[in-house]
């Protein structure tokens, strides 16, 4: 056979059969499988075990199984009050008694028999959206569960990677607002490699009835949220959730991974950690990474693996570097690194000004919001109050006011609402809690405080009654702000 035509027969053939594999297979050392499926070849499901649960900053062990397993997960969701800032306080919806909720670590084909719990106590109902869930919903209708309820299914965790969990029930921002999120591990089947530390840390936005700082129990805020203007950004659900006491720790030398998820409602997450550069980061917690990376995008409803090696001692600090979200709104935590070490020039001005109290933080910045015109007459005052109700009331009380079974009371034809005027008010005003039945049906659930003005709450309520088969009566500013004055 002359040369050249051997060249032309054997040359694609060495190299697909010999050269390329390996290319394939060096490949295949640096990343992950891309593509993993229902498909992807692994042993028989076996054995079932309970997952080991934890709260942030701690991840469950690492997975040593070499197959997959039936894992029992339950979850209890709880509504608690607890610390958002010092002398701050706000009513949490939790899956485990805080935020970010209960971590949970899969291996990637397991069989997970999933248990949602609603403890008697709450006000609402909530449900789960796994997005590691492959089904309609991430099992959020599956798990659409009542107070003092419990509901189960079961999914297989078919593709590995860190995903965020989050409730699905309306209104869904405000759930997720009120901090109900967290992360869920799928082990790829390889396994991950050994880091000496590992830490849970999720982002999140709060919107508060008062502004950062305002110290007692806060309400939600539905105006600011819409508005996507938080007043807190904070990590693992608090202000100073990872400084101080609570600095993560780790020494030089050691190898760390760090699991970051943002619940969001609504903030992207410029994450990064100050005095570090991420050796590897898992972009968006799928199986690939990007090698060297100063500040990585975490999505609002998604996830990213940093690692990275500590080769000096000091302090590091996990910031949003959307940098006022850091120093004003607390999206701030500390890495301490103890042992020796170069001694980087590292910032000290910058962690003083972490450590005092009244590090610019608490400041009062000039609300710009121009109020409305008020409204002329009552057909402006129908009109105006129908935009109102669109931004505010429409998410709970449905935008044809019929409310939802259950949970939200209708404004069709409501004889609570048209029995007193300034009662009704009063739950605009301050919100409204406790057992109300309106029409012959029962409510025992909380309508939060939304911060409107006495001109937004007077043309909301006119066009309430002015539609809807109610009494049809004019709500001046005027009667608001009486009832506002009387603390009704
Ligand atoms: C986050 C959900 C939510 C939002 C937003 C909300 N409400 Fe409510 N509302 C409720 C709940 C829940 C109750 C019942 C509270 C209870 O059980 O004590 C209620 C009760 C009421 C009532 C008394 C019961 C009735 O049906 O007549 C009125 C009036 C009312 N809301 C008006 C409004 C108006 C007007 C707005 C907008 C400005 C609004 N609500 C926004 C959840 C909400
Ligand atoms: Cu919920």
């Amino acid at each position: 056979m002359p040369t050249n035509v051997m060249k032309r027969t054997l040359l694609p053939l060495l190299l697909t059969t010999l050269v390329l594999p390996q290319i394939a297979r060096a490949q295949s050392t640096i990343t992950a499988p891309s593509t993993p499926s229902a498909e992807a070849e692994d042993v028989p499901l076996k054995g079932e075990e309970v997952a080991i649960l934890t709260d942030a900053p701690n991840v469950p062990p690492p997975i040593t199984r070499k197959h997959p397993t039936n894992v029992k997960v339950e979850i209890e969701v709880t509504e608690v009050v607890k610390r958002m800032a010092d002398g701050v306080d706000y009513t949490f919806w939790t899956f485990g008694g805080s935020v970010p909720g209960k971590f949970i670590r899969v291996r990637q084909n397991d069989v997970v028999d999933f248990t949602l719990k609603n403890h008697p106590t709450s006000k609402m109902p909530h449900n789960i959206d796994l997005h590691a869930v492959t089904g309609p919903g991430g099992g959020a209708k599956a798990t659409f569960t009542a107070p003092g309820h419990q509901t189960n299914f079961s999914f297989k965790a078919l593709n590995p990677g860190l995903f965020i969990y989050h409730c699905a029930t309306a209104p869904v921002g405000m759930h997720i607002a009120n901090g109900m999120y967290g992360l869920i591990l799928v082990e790829p089947k390889e396994g991950m490699a050994k880091v000496d530390k590992e830490f849970y840390v999720v982002q999140g936005d709060f919107y508060t009835t008062g502004k950062y700082g305002e110290a007692g129990l806060q309400g939600f805020n539905m105006e600011k949220a819409i508005a996507e203007n938080p007043d807190y950004v904070v990590f693992n659900g608090a202000v100073g959730s990872l400084t101080g006491e609570k600095a993560l720790k780790a020494s030089v030398g050691e190898t760390v991974r760090l699991f970051v998820g943002n619940g969001g409602p609504n903030l992207v997450s410029s994450f990064h950690v100050i005095g570090e550069i991420f050796d590897r980061v898992y972009q968006e917690g799928g199986s690939r990474y990007n090698e060297n990376v100063q500040t990585t995008l975490v999505p609002a409803g998604g996830s990213t693996i940093c690692e990275f090696k500590l080769d000096t001692k000091g302090d590091f600090i996990l910031v949003d570097h959307s940098i006022f979200r850091a120093f004003n709104k607390g999206a701030l935590g500390i890495l301490n690194a103890d042992g020796e070490g170069d001694l980087l020039v590292f910032s000290g001005q910058k962690k003083d000004e972490v450590y005092l109290p009244e590090g610019g933080a608490i400041q009062t910045i000039p609300s710009n919001t121009k109020a409305a015109p008020p409204a002329a007459n009552k057909e402006e005052r129908i009109l105006a109050g129908l935009n109102v109700y669109g931004r505010n009331c429409a998410a709970c009380h449905m935008p044809t006011g019929t409310g939802v079974p259950g949970a939200f009371p209708p404004l069709v034809k409501s004889d609570y609402l048209n029995a007193d005027v300034d009662r009704s008010i009063g739950a605009v005003l301050h919100g409204l809690q406790g057992e109300v039945t309106v029409n012959g049906n029962k409510f025992n659930s909380i309508m939060p405080t939304l911060g409107l003005n006495d001109e937004d709450v007077a043309n909301v309520l006119t066009y309430v009654y002015s539609v809807w088969d109610n009494s049809g009566v004019e709500v001046k500013p005027e009667q608001v702000a009486k009832v506002r004055a009387a603390k009704k």
